[in-house]
């Protein structure tokens, strides 16, 4: 009871402002234990999705407050023993027009705001990256189509979890996968969304980016982002989509540009090793060929793991000093 009391947005909102701060008790990148308000901020889009919900919760608290004190007001004012006779007025021009006028000018004072931030969300800038994102029954392919590369990204089991958080790598339940999505740092991500064409609708979400779109079979959507902070973001399928929607989660991991080149090639070369050796017709070429292509994804794998240990060292998960970076 006590805990739906203080998680009422009205509540969150009133601890906000006395905090000062928005995203103090909530993590960044995945959900906290305990965490009140959004994920922090990692993007421009995500941080002005902040400022909306800090400005309407503000409205919110101010109209339950004014609400409650006029609500005492009477009771106390009007009650029988105060107020023996009753008044017969039933009407009050002035009163009814300012009861009419006032709310119609608080929703144009939330209107303006809103549209906005759908439009920054809908005009998208020029993409330095384009990534595809394909839902399937249950995970998710993810593609460079410019650079040539795509890879399926599945949830890990705890047996895999294990192994990696042995290795100091966080690996959070139902949120690690075992390809990340890598991009680089204070770059616009283009994402086309879409979902296996005999498949069912997903959702493609990374709540610290502000990015959530509907992956539709046979049809294209889209989504942008530019991280500004480097390190992991999970996201969910946020559409229920079947029996494993749970269990497909998505994970994008933020790195320095020379990082990302250095993945980016390794993967290409995998790609056109991989290429080759499907046209080989020599049994032992190929068998060479695919030897090769799979010590290139271990070394793609190498460097993202070498990123992903010197990021967990850095920060991130619930933090504030994670927040006011973000800033
Ligand atoms: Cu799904």
């Amino acid at each position: 009871m006590l805990r739906r009391l203080l998680c009422s947005a009205p509540a969150a909102a009133l601890a906000m402002l006395l905090l000062g701060a928005s995203v103090a008790w909530a993590g960044m990148g995945q959900p906290s234990p305990g965490e009140m308000g959004l994920q922090a901020a990692a993007s421009p889009v995500a941080e002005e999705i902040h400022k909306f919900y800090d400005f309407v919760n503000i409205i919110i608290v101010a109209i339950a407050v004014f609400v409650l004190l006029l609500l005492i007001y009477v009771m106390y004012r009007f009650n029988e023993r105060s107020n023996p006779t009753p008044s017969a007025v039933t009407h009050n021009t002035a009163l009814e027009v300012a009861w009419t006028v006032v709310p119609i000018l608080i929703l144009v004072a939330i209107a303006i705001p809103s549209f906005r931030l759908l439009h920054l969300q809908y005009s998208y800038p020029k993409a330095d990256l384009t990534l595809k994102a394909t839902g399937y029954q249950w995970y998710w392919e993810h593609a460079y189509p410019e650079l040539g590369i795509s890879f399926e990204s599945r949830m890990l089991d705890d047996a895999s979890r294990e192994e990696l958080i042995g290795q100091n790598l966080p690996a959070p339940r139902n949120l690690a996968v075992d390809n990340e999505v890598i991009v680089p740092l204070n770059k616009t991500v283009n994402t086309l969304v879409t979902a296996a064409p005999d498949g069912v609708i997903h959702d493609w979400t990374i709540p610290s980016f502000g990015s959530k779109v509907d992956a539709v079979p046979g049809r294209i959507t889209s989504t942008w982002f530019k991280p500004t902070v480097e390190g992991i973001f999970y996201g969910q399928c946020s559409e229920l989509c079947g029996k494993d929607h749970a269990f497909m989660p998505i994970a994008v991991r933020v790195v320095k540009e020379e990082v990302f080149a250095a993945w980016t090639d390794a993967m290409k070369q995998a790609n056109e090793v991989g290429k080759s050796a499907s046209g080989e017709k020599d049994k032992e070429k190929r068998k060479q060929l695919l030897q090769q292509k799979k010590e290139l994804l271990e070394k793609a794998k190498g460097i993202v793991r070498q990123a992903a240990l010197e990021q967990a060292g850095v920060r991130q998960f619930a933090k504030t000093e994670g927040a006011s970076q973000a800033k």
